[in-house]
């Protein structure tokens, strides 16, 4: 398939998207919060078997010109080391401590919108995780301030969302069955499955055995190396398990090897890791194109990965116009950023379920109550901001 799309004008096109116009507004207080939040049973991946999950909240008073004073909170959800993009919890707080929090505070250019906020920020090179925290706090207000949930600012339709989960690597693939079997018997719409170089074949395989038809896909987080022709044969043979998607196989930088294994096999290949702009996604879609399999390839799109929200929109936005399938994926988060994920998802472009649940909880203890998971799907809140209410910080 390769359709005549004009590829550099939608980039424009999107790239130029107004974010909703408001009343001038200042910033009067940041607090950072930070969270070492146990979860109820360990996460592993291709990169490593996790317990915990450090996070900052990030809380911003802002106030109108008449003085009106509205809080916004928003999440930024740290992996313990930098594993998955070189970010972890001591040097995310710098960057929100030492550059993010004091240009905010020191700005003196008027803020009514989005890119206003952003642009005081904007000369940080990466930190997309302590970006997407501040930005959070700004959408949680906002809402407030107009008295709508965040996902009618992003002109959002879908209000129903279709869930899938996450399901981690285990010793055995009796184990991962296991798993699969609690998330199907809760009505989950797809499951996605932690892979690595010796722990593929087979364990799809035991899977397929015992679920032949559900929606499966699967994630190598960077964890096969794309120039290595065994390694490629290993994800070709992926091919013949009617896999959904193969999540990011190949290094956490990398779109060119990505695109040449796309050639090679015939099941969609997902970017995760390499996607951290609306520009990647451009070289993604440019590349897939020009080989005329622009129809296997999909995009899963994280806020925090992406720095924020607003590039999150954008984005999807740019998939959409393209033909590109996207999803949203997460990144273990609380209740808060979970929420926020839910209200992304509403946008026309997410048309496959995305990881918001997990069972049990992720969490020991939250910071708040998750929105309520009901056969299959969540639905995004009519409460102003993220509308997650009772947060304990
Ligand atoms: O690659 O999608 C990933 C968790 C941490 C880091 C990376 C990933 C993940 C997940 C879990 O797969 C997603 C979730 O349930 O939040
Ligand atoms: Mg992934």
């Amino acid at each position: 398939m390769n359709k005549k799309i004009k590829i550099q004008e939608i980039f424009n096109e999107i790239n130029n998207l107004s974010p909703v116009q408001h009343t001038p507004i200042v910033i009067k207080n940041i607090k950072l919060h930070i969270r070492k939040m146990k979860l109820n049973q360990p996460f592993e991946t291709s990169f490593a078997r996790m317990d915990m999950l450090p996070k900052i909240f990030i809380e911003i008073t802002f106030a109108t010109k008449n003085g009106k004073e509205i809080t916004g909170i928003g999440e930024s959800p740290f992996l313990p080391a930098p594993w998955y993009d070189g970010e972890h919890l001591s040097g995310g707080h710098a960057i929100l401590e030492e550059f993010i929090v004091p240009s905010l505070k020191n700005n003196v250019k008027p803020i009514t919108n989005a890119n206003d906020f952003i642009a005081c920020y904007k000369w940080v090179v990466g930190g997309n995780i302590a970006k997407v925290g501040a930005e959070g706090a700004y959408w949680d207000f906002l809402g407030k301030l107009l008295k709508k949930p965040v996902w009618k600012l992003w002109n959002g339709t879908q209000k129903k969302v279709e869930c899938g989960t996450s399901i981690g690597l285990e010793k055995t693939d009796s184990e991962v069955i296991e798993k699969i079997r609690i998330s199907l018997s809760k009505k989950i719409k797809r499951i996605k499955i932690k892979i690595k170089p010796g722990r593929d074949i087979t364990l799809v395989q035991s899977i397929r055995k015992e679920f032949p038809n559900i929606p499966l896909q699967v994630d190598g987080n960077a964890a096969y190396d794309l120039q290595n022709p065994k390694h490629v044969e290993m994800l070709r043979k992926l091919d013949k398990f009617n896999l959904l998607m193969i999540e990011q196989p190949g290094p956490n930088d990398d779109i060119y090897f990505h695109s040449r294994l796309s050639t090679k096999i015939k099941t969609s290949i997902c970017l995760d890791e390499s996607i951290l702009h609306l520009r990647h996604a451009y070289e993604a879609v440019e590349l897939w194109n020009k080989n005329k399999i622009l129809d296997r390839l999909i995009i899963n799109i994280k806020p925090p990965r992406v720095g924020g929200f607003w590039e999150a929109v954008k984005i999807a936005k740019f998939c959409e116009k393209v033909g590109v399938k996207v999803w949203c994926g997460g990144m273990i988060e609380s209740a808060l950023g979970k929420a926020a994920n839910v209200h992304l998802s509403t946008l026309s472009g997410f048309v496959l379920p995305a990881d918001h649940v997990s069972f049990p909880e992720y969490f020991k203890k939250d910071i708040a109550k998750s929105l309520e998971y009901k056969n299959g799907c969540l639905i995004a809140p009519n409460k102003s901001g993220w509308g997650v209410e009772r947060i304990k910080l």
